[in-house]
Parts: C-alpha cells; sequence; structure tokens
C-alpha cells in the first residue's frame, strides 16, 4: 500500500458536472469530486489520503457540492482535507488529520485548522489529529502507508460504520475495536517479537550484561 497522488485524480467519485470547468473542477478536488445529484448520500469510510494537494486554494481532498458522510479515514499531508461548496449536508465523523497545509475542512465558508475547533460544529465529531505511525512515509518508492505497531490509530474507533475487510482483504476489526483508515493492523503471520528483533533490529535491545 504505497500509492500517492498529489493533484487531481487518485479517484474521481462522480461524472464532473456540466456546468463546471472539468479542469477548474479536478483542481479543487485533490482525490474526490462530488456533485450534486449524481447519488444519494455517498459514504467515503476508511480510506487513507496522503499527499493529495489540490491546486486551487479554494479546493480539498474530498470536494462536495452534495450530502456526503465521511468517518474513519485517514487524511495526511493534504492542502486541505475537506472542501464543503453550496452549503451541502456532511458529516465527518471519526477521522484523523495530520499535516495539512491550509486547513483541515472549508466548511460554511470557514477553515478549520484544529479537530478542537472542527468538532464543535454539529456535524462533525470524534475527528483527532493523532500520529499515524505508518510503517514508512517517506519517498514514494519506499513508502508504506500500514500502520506500524506504533500507530494511535490502532483500536482508536468504533466498528459502526466500518468496512468488515480492510485494504488487505483482512477480517476487520483485528484485537479490541477498529483502526482508523484502510489498513487493520494485525502481527504478521511471521512475526515473533514485536519490536523486530527476530528480523535483525537490536535498537530496542540493551548490549550491557546483567
Ligand atoms: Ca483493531
Ligand atoms: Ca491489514
Amino acid at each position: 500500500m504505497s500509492a500517492k497522488c498529489a493533484g487531481s485524480g487518485a479517484l474521481v467519485f462522480s461524472m464532473l458536472s456540466e456546468s463546471t470547468s472539468p479542469s477548474r473542477r479536478r483542481s479543487k478536488a485533490g482525490a474526490i469530486s462530488v456533485t450534486t445529484n449524481v447519488m444519494s448520500n455517498p459514504q467515503i469510510i476508511n480510506n487513507t489520503f496522503v499527499d493529495n494537494v489540490t491546486t486551487d486554494a479554494g479546493g480539498g481532498t474530498i470536494f462536495t457540492d452534495n450530502e456526503i458522510f465521511i468517518a474513519n479515514n485517514i487524511f495526511h499531508g493534504d492542502s486541505r482535507a475537506f472542501r464543503q461548496n453550496s452549503g451541502a449536508a456532511y458529516t465527518l465523523q471519526d477521522n484523523n488529520f495530520q499535516d495539512q497545509t491550509v486547513s483541515l475542512a472549508l466548511v460554511g465558508g470557514s477553515d478549520y485548522s484544529t479537530v478542537a475547533d472542527l468538532n464543535v460544529l454539529s456535524d462533525a465529531s470524534g475527528n483527532t489529529e493523532f500520529n499515524e505511525g505508518f510503517v514508512n512515509s517517506g519517498g514514494s518508492t519506499d513508502a508504506d502507508f500500514h500502520l506500524s505497531d506504533q500507530s494511535d490509530l490502532i483500536d482508536a474507533i468504533t466498528c459502526v460504520s466500518a468496512p468488515i475487510v480492510d485494504y488487505d482483504d483482512q477480517d476487520r476489526p483485528q484485537g479490541a475495536s477498529c483502526d482508523v483508515g484502510a489498513d487493520e493492523w494485525t502481527l504478521s503471520a511471521d512475526t515473533v517479537f514485536i519490536d523486530g528483533f527476530e528480523d535483525g533490529d537490536t535498537t530496542a535491545w540493551s548490549d550491557i550484561s546483567p
């Protein structure tokens, strides 16, 4: 799991509206654009979005003119994760935000830059700003956006809205509850020591004899 998208078009969720220039629409939506009357209440649940920047100052990773339900997602490194347009009804629930360069969300014409401010809105709740603890959030060739055992997002949410399998086709939940994002964390089958000792990682071990 290492796909990243800079600029438009990781996934275009709907047809572009005839009244909106396609190029302008793509510049406003880093990943998903939802236009009016395309479908009833689309749901964006348990995804991991990384570096879906927009080229338009009024854009967001998700840009919507339509009612939308957004829950349990990771938004990392975007310019702005969510843009509500035209007063569209929305739900922002149990999403995690990190490293947005403009704001977390533009709602009702106002930018919200912290989850403390965002969660005051009646249609936003449980959103967090934890460190995701990705396996490797580095360069595009070696990035791995699975959760590591150090992630604060493991077992962080309920499973009420969550899909029953994760990105890896593993059952969800693993452990006590569901994880935020596309990956449900689990120990790999060949893991013996959680600190990676059997793979040669001795950093967690002391070389001082008792
Ligand atoms: Ca879990
Ligand atoms: Ca998994």
